[in-house]
C-alpha cells in the first residue's frame, strides 16, 4: 500500500489524495505538521531532501516527491494521464504553469494570509502576489472559455494539480467574480468521483 507523507491543508499534498481518491487506490495518510518541523527532521530528510510535503513512499520502500511528479506517476496508465504524445505534453505544459506562475502566486498569497501572524511584514507582498496569480487565472480563463477542461474536454491530472490551490483561492484574497469560466470548471471537477474540497474533514 502507498503511504503519503502529507498536510491536508496544503494544496500540493491534497492533489495526491484526490488522485488517488479518485483511482479508489488504498493509501495511509501521515499528518505531517509542517509548521511543528515534521518535515525538517533527519528522518523526514532522508525521505526528501528538500524538507517539503508531499512524499509518497511506494510499496517496495521507494521515496517519490514534487507533487505534479507524483500525480503524474499515480495517473500513468489511467484517464487521468493521456496517451496521445502531444496530450501529454501539453498535460506537461500546464503543470509546469502551475508551478511556475500560478503556485508561487495563489498558494503564496494564501499561505501569507492564513498560516502567518497578522502583522508579518510578508503581508506587503500581497499586492504582488494577486497581481501575478490574476495574470495566471486570466490564462486559464481563456482557456476554460473554449473547453471544459485544461487539455481535452476529459478532466486529468493537469486539472486537479490546477484545481488544488484555484478552489482555495479566496482564502488568499483573490476576488473570483470575474472568472466564470473557472467556476464551472471547478464544479465540474467536484463532480468527478473522489474528488473533494480541502478541508479540516481530512483530519485537522
Ligand atoms: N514544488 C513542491 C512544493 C512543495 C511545498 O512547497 N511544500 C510545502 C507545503 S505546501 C512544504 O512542505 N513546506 C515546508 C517547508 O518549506 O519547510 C511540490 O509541488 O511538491
Amino acid at each position: 500500500m502507498y503511504k503519503v507523507y502529507g498536510m491536508s491543508l496544503s494544496g500540493n499534498c491534497h492533489k495526491i489524495r484526490m488522485v488517488l481518491d479518485h483511482l479508489a487506490q488504498p493509501y495511509e495518510w501521515i499528518e505531517t505538521d509542517i509548521g511543528q518541523g515534521a518535515s525538517r527532521t533527519p528522518e523526514f530528510l532522508s525521505r526528501n531532501p528538500v524538507g517539503k510535503v508531499p512524499v509518497l513512499e511506494l510499496p517496495d520502500g521507494r521515496y517519490l516527491s514534487e507533487s505534479n511528479a507524483i500525480i503524474q506517476y499515480l495517473a500513468n496508465g489511467s484517464p487521468l494521464w493521456p496517451s496521445d504524445r502531444f496530450e501529454q505534453a501539453d498535460t506537461l505544459k500546464w503543470m509546469f504553469f502551475e508551478q511556475n506562475r500560478h503556485e508561487p502566486s495563489v498558494a503564496e498569497a494564501r499561505y501569507i494570509k492564513l498560516f502567518l501572524p497578522a502583522d508579518s511584514p510578508r503581508l506587503k507582498e500581497l499586492p504582488g502576489k494577486h497581481k501575478t496569480g490574476n495574470e495566471a487565472f486570466s490564462v486559464m480563463e481563456q482557456r476554460l472559455l473554449e473547453s471544459d477542461f485544461l487539455v481535452t474536454s476529459r478532466c486529468n491530472v493537469a486539472d486537479i494539480a490546477l484545481f488544488a490551490y484555484t478552489h482555495v483561492a479566496e482564502e488568499g484574497g483573490f476576488d473570483m467574480s470575474g472568472y466564470p469560466a473557472i467556476a464551472g470548471w471547478i464544479e465540474r471537477i467536484l463532480e468527478l468521483p473522489g474528488f473533494t474540497r480541502m478541508v479540516a474533514q481530512h483530519g485537522l
